[in-house]
């Protein structure tokens, strides 16, 4: 549990919240009109935005009846952290990697795309859309607004709900922006923050959990957490999402070959109940509508184990008027799987109901490519670990396919040495062609395939495999001797 910072709200509470949700994180609309994408698709899917910096001088109107200011943003900045070498191009600020890191982690822990937007006109704060060449979707500006009074900051900043999502910060809180301390945390944090609501997403409090939409400053961990994470998911989905998404076997998400005797693991991160910054494994299925396929190779004859777990911690959370309820990120919706090869169903599996995971295996007689399909019914983010677990079915050390482990193989894997493209004689399944394949080669020399596994069909053995279940497929691995 992060300390709480006993000082008053961090934010003014603008974001008008939809009620009754039971997901948690808390949300608004997400954006419908963008500089990029002009109008966006459905809710769940992939957007852009650009960010940008309002000219200083740029008229920022109070957000209650009040006095209007003048953003003085960049001098403040300047101010805080040095000027660098000056010049109208901030790019090159000693700060500009602090707003840049803030607006880029959000990208990846969600189907959302930042760039920056070098231009701004000086338009009025959250009163003009974000145009490409003229002004950001979300620009941040700032002015001297409450100031900070003894040990308390007031208001240190407050953006605005799409699709106006303009930032602003109280540049009278000097001392809490210009520390430097761990890469500018207070700003960091507290424009991660407001980037949040900028995206949609409103306030929430746990008292078990950690959570960058409180509405209070943090300490204790850096960025958008997990509820965070589910928030972003459910309004943009996960970073798969983006450049027109997973969601058909056209535009499955490549994972490369899988070699035999390996497990690939997708979305392990998605159980962290704090999330650090170098942590971006998060997948999920956002809404029914969201298919995620992957595509995988396999090198050779093998077993395929999959596993699809809903996963995420279970925490407590209460919107900023409310009474506390019980979340379960593990069980919000009910996933199913699928193996697919060359557009046709192998096997799938659906028999698990919410927070129930699913598995699937398949015994495949040659090499080719496969692809999985997640999909769940759900109307909230289920976060999801997928792991894909591949075991050579063939005679260790055939690296020409005779069933016989003889001078032959020797050759192929001589001729082949050095190389990751041709990979038959890649006996230890590391991806490329080295000495331990001679070793694997050399160690099994002189064996044969057993005489049952011979006059086997290939056709044949595919079809007894898709119909039978995993303690079949095991029996029919150890009598063909080659675990
Ligand atoms: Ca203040
Ligand atoms: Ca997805
Ligand atoms: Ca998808
Ligand atoms: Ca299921
Ligand atoms: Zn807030």
């Amino acid at each position: 549990m992060p300390p709480k910072v006993p000082i008053p709200p961090l934010v003014a509470g603008l974001a008008l919240l939809l009620a009754g949700q039971a997901a948690a994180y808390y949300n608004n609309d997400r954006w419908v009109l963008t500089a990029t994408d002009d109008i966006l698709g459905p809710r769940g899917t992939a957007a852009t935005l650009t960010w940008g910096i309002a000219s200083d001088g740029a008229l920022v109107p109070d957000v209650l009846p009040g006095v209007n200011r003048n953003s003085n943003l960049v001098a403040s900045l300047d101010g805080w952290f040095g000027a660098g070498s000056g010049g109208p191009d901030l790019t090159g600020r000693p700060w500009f990697g602090y707003l840049q890191s803030a607006f880029d982690r959000w990208g990846e822990v969600s189907g959302l795309t930042f760039v920056y937007e070098p231009n701004d006109d000086g338009a009025t704060h959250n009163a003009a859309p974000g145009v490409l060449g003229v002004r950001a979707d979300i620009r941040l500006a700032g002015a001297r607004y409450d100031g900070t009074v003894g040990t308390s900051i007031g208001t240190a900043a407050y953006s605005i709900a799409p699709d106006k999502g303009d930032i602003f910060l109280d540049t009278d809180d000097v001392d809490y922006y210009s520390n430097s301390a761990d890469s500018a945390f207070s700003l960091r944090h507290t424009l991660m923050h407001e980037i949040g609501h900028s995206l949609g997403l409103g306030h929430l409090n746990s008292s078990n959990a950690a959570i960058l939409m409180e509405p209070f400053p943090q300490s204790g961990f850096d960025g958008p957490q997990l509820d965070d994470i589910r928030g972003a998911q459910y309004l943009y989905g996960d970073t798969f999402e983006k450049a027109g998404g997973n969601n058909s076997l056209a535009t499955a998400t490549p994972l490369g070959a899988i070699a035999g005797g390996s497990t690939f693991t997708l979305g392990g991160d998605g159980a962290s109940l704090v999330v650090t910054p170098d942590q971006t494994d998060f997948v999920s299925i956002n809404r029914s509508a969201d298919l995620d396929f992957y595509a995988f190779d396999l090198l050779g004859p093998a077993e395929i184990e999959i596993t699809l777990t809903p996963i995420g911690p279970t925490y407590n959370q209460t919107p900023e008027v409310g009474s506390f309820s019980t979340v379960n990120a593990a069980a919000v919706g009910d996933l199913a799987i699928e193996l697919i090869q060359g557009g046709a169903s192998l096997v799938m599996a659906d028999s698990g109901g919410v927070g129930v995971l699913e598995s699937v295996s398949y015994a495949a007689g040659v090499a080719g490519s496969f692809a999985v399909k997640v999909s769940g019914a759900t109307s909230a983010t289920q976060l999801y670990r997928l792991e894909i677990a591949v075991e050579s079915l063939g005679l260790v050390g055939d690296y020409n396919g005779d069933e016989l482990v003889n001078a032959a193989d020797y050759t192929v894997w001589r001729d082949s040495l050095g190389s990751t493209t041709e990979l038959a004689a890649d006996g230890d399944g590391n991806l490329e062609i080295g000495p331990a394949d001679y070793s694997v080669w050399a160690a099994a020399y002189g064996t044969t395939a057993p005489a049952t596994a011979t006059p086997e069909p290939r056709g044949a053995l595919l079809l007894l495999a898709a119909a039978i279940p995993m303690a079949g497929l095991r029996r029919i691995v150890a009598n063909a001797g080659t675990l």
